[in-house]
């Protein structure tokens, strides 16, 4: 089995010593951080069908987060190395109602490492606090997270705030988190979304590219 399959297995297992020495032997291999992290994300949504069939309860959600928290822990020696020089601001935060922030700090982590300034709005953000961040920071992406089906409304009443503030035209935004897809973007009124790092990082970088927000 591959060493990305055995870490899948190793997080549904809540197996906290086998995650730590295949992370730790997936650094030394040189293996690509976001590899590393979409075998992490494979586990809490094998986690996360086990919730939902009853097999596990909240309890085992806690552990699984608690268990990627460490795994952050030591990707960031690798995630830390990334340039110096500044792409754009980004601000990111999960919506209001919505308190999952692991896949949200995974995407703050990767943006930092690929040169973007980011401002992190924590989770539970109201649309106001997006306004007023936008205002201040003047970013050229706006970031929305959210994993439960509860956050689609409260994405769509963020992106409508950002609209009636006159501020929509100076930005691009992109939607993550699992339950977000095409029609969702297109719902909530975003310009792009993705449901993995890697996914949203080339998004970002070509928005960057075309000179968003200048
Ligand atoms: C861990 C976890 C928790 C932890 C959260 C810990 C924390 N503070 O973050 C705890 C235990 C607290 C929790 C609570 C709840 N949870 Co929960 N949770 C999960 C679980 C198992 C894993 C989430 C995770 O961390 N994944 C790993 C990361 C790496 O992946 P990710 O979040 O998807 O992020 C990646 C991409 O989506 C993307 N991305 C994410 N955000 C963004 C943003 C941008 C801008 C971009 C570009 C990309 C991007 O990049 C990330 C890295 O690749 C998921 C299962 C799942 N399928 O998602 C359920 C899940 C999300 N939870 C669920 C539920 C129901 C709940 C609760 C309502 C349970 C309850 N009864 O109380 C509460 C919600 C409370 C609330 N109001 O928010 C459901 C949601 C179902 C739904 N459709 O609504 C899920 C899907 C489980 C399930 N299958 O039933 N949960």
């Amino acid at each position: 089995m591959s060493d990305k399959k055995r870490l899948t297995q190793a997080i549904i297992n809540l197996n906290e010593e086998m995650v730590t020495d295949i992370v730790k032997k997936m650094i030394t291999d040189n293996v690509e951080v976001t590899d590393i992290i979409d075998a992490c994300r494979d586990g809490m949504t094998a986690i996360g069908d086990l919730f939902e069939k009853g097999d596990y309860f909240l309890s085992e959600m806690v552990m699984a987060s608690e268990l990627l928290t460490g795994v952050m822990g030591h990707l960031k020696m690798k995630v830390d190395r990334g340039p110096i020089k500044t792409l754009g601001t980004v601000v990111i935060g999960t919506v209001e109602g919505d308190i999952h922030y692991i896949g949200k700090d995974i995407v703050v982590k990767v943006l930092e490492a690929n040169g973007y300034l980011v401002v992190d709005l924590g989770v539970d953000v109201s649309p106001e606090k997006f306004v007023e961040a936008i205002r201040t920071h003047k970013p050229k992406v706006v970031g929305l997270s959210g994993l439960i089906t509860e956050a689609i409304g409260p994405m769509k009443k963020t992106i409508d705030a950002i609209e009636a503030a006159s501020l929509r035209d100076k930005i691009k935004i992109i939607i993550g988190g699992g339950i977000v897809d095409e029609e969702i973007c297109s719902y909530v009124g975003a310009d792009s979304w993705a449901n993995n790092v890697s996914t949203g990082l080339k998004i970002i970088n070509e928005w960057v590219g075309e000179n968003v927000g200048e």
